[in-house]
């Protein structure tokens, strides 16, 4: 099993998708570790986006992102990290797939409704800079054969 850092982006709760996003990974049998709201500060996104920081956008999205409180979850299951980056599409929502969350609710690669970590280590990392120890949760959803036998 592995845990995988999604954050809902402010575009997401602008837009009244919350619990449409969230649907999606819980339906395609995710099970969820933790969850909060949280209004995120420069200095952590500069933090989160630093291997951006010489591109020419790189406070753009970092004000993008504090415009409003965003949703934090940690996903877990078999392959999350990678489950969860295909179920988010490529960056670009104009040219992520159609069944691909991107694909299906965004227009713009800046307002691309979630962020996923991209690799076991950053998924790591990440869960770290926005999880304290006793928000994430370890249980066990009873449905794990129907989802995986
Ligand atoms: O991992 P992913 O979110 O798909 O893309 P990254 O290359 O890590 O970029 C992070 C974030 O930056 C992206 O979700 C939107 C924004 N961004 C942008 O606004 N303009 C670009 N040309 C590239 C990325
Ligand atoms: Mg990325």
């Amino acid at each position: 099993m592995e845990k995988t850092l999604v954050i809902l982006k402010p575009c997401t709760i602008q837009r009244g998708l919350i619990g449409e996003i969230i649907s999606r990974f819980e339906r395609k049998g995710l099970c969820l570790a933790g969850m909060k709201m949280t209004w995120l500060t420069d200095e952590i996104l500069s933090e989160h986006y630093a291997h951006l920081k010489e591109k020419p956008f790189f406070q753009r999205i970092k004000d993008a992102m504090s415009v409003c409180p965003v949703i934090v979850c940690c996903w877990e299951g078999v392959d999350a990290i990678h489950v969860v980056r295909q179920l988010a599409g490529a960056t670009n929502g104009r040219n992520a797939q159609p069944g691909t969350i991107r694909g299906d609710y965004s227009m713009s690669v800046q307002e691309n409704i979630v962020h996923a970590s991209d690799s076991p280590e950053t998924a790591a990392i990440e869960l770290k800079r926005f999880f304290n120890d006793d928000e994430i949760f370890n249980y066990k959803m009873n449905n794990l054969l129907a989802l995986y036998a």
